[in-house]
């Protein structure tokens, strides 16, 4: 389990999606090899070792959520039945969405079309690379994803599966902008009120390609959806190692920031793609009480 949870703190595991899938199965397997004798107790553990490694991934917390919660009163035996089953349907619920999400999103690829993507994201790539596989002539620009450089998985991935990609650094967006007919990206988390949260510099493209008139899309499944927005809190943007961008006496000791994740607005948003069908932003507010109902924004998770 902590081994797990450091995979995920140092990026080793890293994309929302992964992140959620690596939860999951840790879990299942916690309860799986568990021969303690306070298994929920035990449990609660684990699963804030987990949530506590990347503070932007609502996943993380969706996924612990949908395997751990309700587990009041139940024996260590039938609660340990119960995660694995759990945990076993949030990983198949997962792939099948990011499959539902390619397919559907395919649909808004034409013939000859350039795409521009950032960072990594297995929901934006299945969409791109369903539409190649369906025979459309396509190119994609891929950022670099300064400062972890994520858009070389970006690259490696679409060039192995065959699709035409030019890396670009970020700050060559704009430039390029007038070459590109659609943004796809993906998302860590999006709020009730529209708001999507990716890589950072996702909502510079997002001015740029509104600038531009070029229609930006995000490719994400209903668990990024954050149901604690609604109660009124906010996604917290994580900060990471400052030396993950420069080593500070390169720069004379200047200060240096790093948050990872940038926060785009609903009006440059043409639209969020998920399992469910493509959807405005400002319906984020449906997909969450649609999941969870309202009665999620007061309750206290008994692991935290
Ligand atoms: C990854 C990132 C991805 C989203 C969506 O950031 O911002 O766009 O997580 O990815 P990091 P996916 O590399 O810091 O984790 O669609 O695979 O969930």
């Amino acid at each position: 389990m902590l081994a797990v949870a450091e995979k995920i703190r140092n990026m080793e595991i890293r994309g929302a999606a992964r992140i959620a899938r690596a939860a999951a199965e840790a879990l299942e397997n916690f309860a799986k090899n568990y021969d303690g004798t306070d298994f929920i107790g035990d449990l609660g553990l684990a699963c804030r070792a987990l949530y506590g490694t990347r503070p932007t991934a609502v996943s993380l917390w969706n996924a612990i959520h949908s395997i751990v919660h309700d587990l009041e009163g139940m024996e260590n035996e039938e609660a340990r039945a119960v995660v694995i089953k759990r945990a076993k349907e949030f990983t198949e619920r997962s792939e099948m969405a990011v499959e539902r999400i390619g397919e559907i999103g395919a649909k808004r690829i034409f013939d000859g079309c350039t795409i521009l993507t950032h960072c990594n994201s297995s929901a934006a790539l299945a969409t791109i690379i369903r539409a190649h596989k369906d025979g459309k002539n396509i190119e994609v620009i891929a950022t670099e994803s300064r400062p972890k450089r994520q858009g070389y998985i970006t690259a490696r991935q679409l060039m192995s599966e065959g699709v035409r990609t030019t890396l670009i650094v970020d700050s060559a967006v704009r430039y390029f902008m007038k070459e590109v007919d659609l943004v796809f990206v993906g998302a860590d988390a999006i709020a009730s009120n529209g708001v999507v949260i990716n890589k950072i510099g996702t909502s510079q493209i997002a001015l740029c390609a509104h600038e531009a008139r070029v229609p930006f899309y995000v490719c994400a499944e209903s668990y990024k959806f954050s149901p604690k927005t609604l109660g009124g809190e906010y996604i917290k943007i994580e900060e990471r190692d400052v030396k993950e961008v420069v080593d500070p006496a390169d720069v004379g000791n200047a200060r240096i920031r790093n948050p990872v994740f940038d926060a785009t607005p609903p009006e440059y948003i043409d639209g969020i793609i998920t399992e469910y069908g493509i959807i405005s932003p400002y319906a984020a507010y449906e997909i969450i009480i649609h999941q969870f109902g309202q009665k999620i924004m007061f309750e206290k998770e008994w692991w935290l």
